[in-house]
């Protein structure tokens, strides 16, 4: 079984939204192009889903500013802007990805403690969304990941993928992904290669 992860394809990581990635909107038409390529057994979409006054809110913190280094209970932590609260449109996919055609939405991020990168669990690697489970009780050997944003929610979900489903395959598709900055960015794919993790355009992905 074939799995497409498609990471935070929301409006606040695109142009005009609160935590926009310089051209995040232009992975909506690579991404649909693989949901309905046909290829894939079971197509997966994260939300980052957060309640107003999150943790990671630079707004939470008094003194801090955005994208500055802070703590949140006691560890590191970048501070965002607000970004991404539920039931805003900010939080919504964006419209023009083919959402009808994705199997399982779901959403992290939602305690104000503690910040949630990955699909599969949170920055402490603790609480688990349940990804995991799911994708083993439905025999995915092969994982493609991609979204918003590379350097951070899209690395540490295929990070955790290759981690917590032993013997799994784990694809990023570049073509279908941006990050907030390029060193970011170029930092996140030499990671997630050293790892074991292929890197490949939309068209490999659907190749073979
Ligand atoms: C993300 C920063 C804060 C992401 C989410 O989706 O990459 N980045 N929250
Ligand atoms: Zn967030």
């Amino acid at each position: 079984m074939k799995a497409l992860l498609l990471v935070d394809i929301q409006n606040g990581f695109c142009p005009g939204g609160n935590l926009a990635v310089p051209d995040g909107d232009k992975v909506v038409p690579v991404a649909n192009r693989l949901i309905e390529s046909g290829r894939y057994d079971l197509v997966v979409a994260s939300q980052d889903w957060h309640p107003a006054g999150h943790g990671s809110f630079a707004s939470s913190h008094p003194g801090t500013k955005p994208f500055e280094l802070g703590t949140l209970a006691g560890k590191p932590q970048m501070m965002w802007p607000d970004h991404c609260i539920q039931g805003t449109p900010d939080a919504e996919l964006h419209p023009a990805l083919k959402a009808d055609d994705i199997d399982l939405i779901l959403q992290k991020g939602e305690n104000r403690e503690i910040d949630s990168y990955s699909a599969f669990r949170d920055n402490d690697r603790d609480a688990e969304t349940g990804l995991a489970d799911f994708l083993e009780g439905q025999k995915v050997t092969e994982l493609h990941v991609c979204g918003l944003a590379t350097d951070y929610c899209v690395k540490f979900s295929a990070l955790d993928a290759l981690e917590m489903m032993p013997g799994i395959t784990v694809r990023f598709i570049e073509d279908a992904s941006r990050g907030i900055t390029p060193e970011g960015v170029a930092a996140a794919i030499a990671e997630m290669r050293d790892h074991g993790i292929d890197i490949v355009t939309s068209r490999q992905a659907l190749a073979d």
